[in-house]
């Protein structure tokens, strides 16, 4: 309890997300929400709550652990929450749709339920932890009715919420047979944030069309890019990387890196690295591929069927291509050391980044911040990246459903000399520093700060 110190004179910050990190010290935090939050959590009090990752059948009230001025608020959800709310509604609903994978959808009115239940549950237990002035920020599409919960209960501080996925054109959003309750739940927030002007021109567009006022604007998401170039330079000569150059001799590193996820279009960029081998020959025994792929959302029947895939495409392309002394893809299905990561970006020639759909794509920011400038690899990206608005300029842009198109911008990657290598690069290393996580933290919070919050929409929905 704080209660015996001064209160300092910024608003408290209360930061709800659906996972809540094992309370650590501070600077211990990663990961890409705690790192934009970071500097706004810097010298203030903050309060950081939601779900502990924990299921349990005799829900209890949350676990509170304070350090220095960051204080951690976790709760449990019961089993058929993390069936109903977080495996059906949010992950096996809510993700597919917003990517505007309409097809993949599983639609049951008891998930719905579910997912209604865990926001009330959420808004119960942290009702009796707010302070009148708190800045409250709501993260994601777990969370999307917890503003309207709050309102209910007759919380009057500013609450803003980011999407920190895409949000698809209406005539998809409708798919969704809870559509209206939805957009009148993002009502309820003072300020909505999203990635890219796009989505918020798809939600504003939604939400007028539905009679729900809101008020959207973007705040595209970054890194920490001197901090993530730092633990490159350092994993350089680490174990990992050393391990590493040794095996692949003289061979250009191509790197993948991704949740394995069905949006981030891992297929389709193994069908590009197919077709590089096939029409290009002269980068047989000359390339190696590795693809980071730690399983993630297992219990999801779409994500078992997605890692099937991987697998398969992958025997298919060593079976195919393989020499006695050289596999052309390695997949690596766990999680990797995050400075390892970071070395292997340092190391690799070019990064494929290849989403059907994504809000932002830390990854394609993290790679620009890894390399050598003097002599920096290239950035193969999707269009459908958040990302591509601000990294257009110095990446190769394909089209993922083109897997000539990959391979073409894989050769031309292969081929570029130093000097457009790097041009490209100090275009994107430009951009990385304009939208840092810090920046994006700060200015979303300065933004909800400066409403007036009797201004507030829907109050009463
Ligand atoms: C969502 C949105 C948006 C990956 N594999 C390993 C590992 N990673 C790290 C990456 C990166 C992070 O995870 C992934 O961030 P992304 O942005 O690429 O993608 P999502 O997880 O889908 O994130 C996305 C983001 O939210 C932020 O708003 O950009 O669009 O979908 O930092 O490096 N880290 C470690 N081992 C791995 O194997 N340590």
């Amino acid at each position: 309890g704080g209660s015996s110190r001064v209160m300092p004179a910024a608003p408290r910050l209360v930061i709800v997300s659906n996972r809540v990190p094992a309370p650590k010290e501070r600077q211990q935090l990663a990961g890409g929400l705690a790192v934009g939050l970071a500097e706004a959590i810097a010298g203030r009090e903050t309060l950081w709550f939601g779900w502990s990752g924990d299921a349990s059948d005799n829900v209890a009230a949350p676990q509170i652990t304070t350090i220095e001025n960051l204080t951690f608020a976790r709760v449990d959800l019961t089993r058929s929450q993390v069936k109903g709310f977080y495996e059906g509604y949010s992950n096996g609903l809510l993700w597919p749709l917003m990517h505007y994978r309409v097809g993949l959808m599983e639609y049951r009115r008891a998930d719905r339920e579910s997912y209604e239940e865990a926001n009330e549950r959420f808004a119960d237990a942290l009702l009796p932890l707010l302070r009148p002035d708190d800045l409250i920020w709501v993260h994601d599409y777990h969370l999307i009715p917890l503003g309207a919960a709050l309102r209910a209960r007759g919380v009057r501080a500013r609450i803003g919420f980011f999407l920190h996925i895409p949000f698809p054109p209406l005539a998809l959003f409708e798919a969704l047979p809870d559509c209206d309750s939805l957009l009148h739940d993002f009502a309820a927030y003072d300020l909505v944030g999203v990635q890219t002007r796009q989505d918020a021109d798809h939600l504003d567009a939604a939400g007028r069309a539905r009679g729900a006022r809101l008020r959207v604007q973007a705040f595209p998401i970054g890194i920490d890019p001197d901090g993530f170039a730092a633990q490159a330079r350092r994993a350089e000569a680490g174990r990992d990387v050393r391990r590493m150059v040794d095996s692949l001799g003289d061979r250009a590193l191509i790197l993948g890196i991704d949740r394995l996820d069905y949006s981030k279009g891992i297929p389709e960029r193994l069908r590009g690295y197919e077709r590089l081998l096939q029409r290009f020959e002269q980068h047989r025994n000359k390339v190696m591929m590795l693809q980071v792929a730690p399983v993630s959302r297992g219990e999801v029947a779409q994500y078992k069927a997605l890692r099937r895939q991987l697998d398969e495409l992958a025997g298919h392309i060593n079976g195919s291509y393989a020499e006695f002394d050289w596999s052309p893809l390695r997949t690596i299905t766990r999680s990797v050391p995050r400075g390892t990561l970071a070395g292997f970006c340092r190391l690799a020639r070019v990064a494929l980044v290849t989403p059907l759909r994504d809000g932002m794509n830390l990854v394609a920011k993290e790679y620009v911040a890894a390399q050598n400038g003097e002599d920096p690899g290239v950035l193969v990206l999707s269009r459908f990246a958040g990302a591509a608005d601000e990294l257009a300029e110095g990446a190769l842009m394909v089209n993922p459903h083109d897997p000539d198109a990959i391979a073409e911008a894989l050769d031309q990657a292969l081929r570029m000399p130093r000097g457009e290598r790097r041009r490209r690069w100090q275009a994107m290393d430009a951009a990385i520093h304009t939208a840092t996580a810090a920046q994006w933290g700060t200015s979303f919070l300065a933004d909800l700060e400066r409403l007036d919050p009797q201004e507030n929409a829907e109050a009463d929905h």
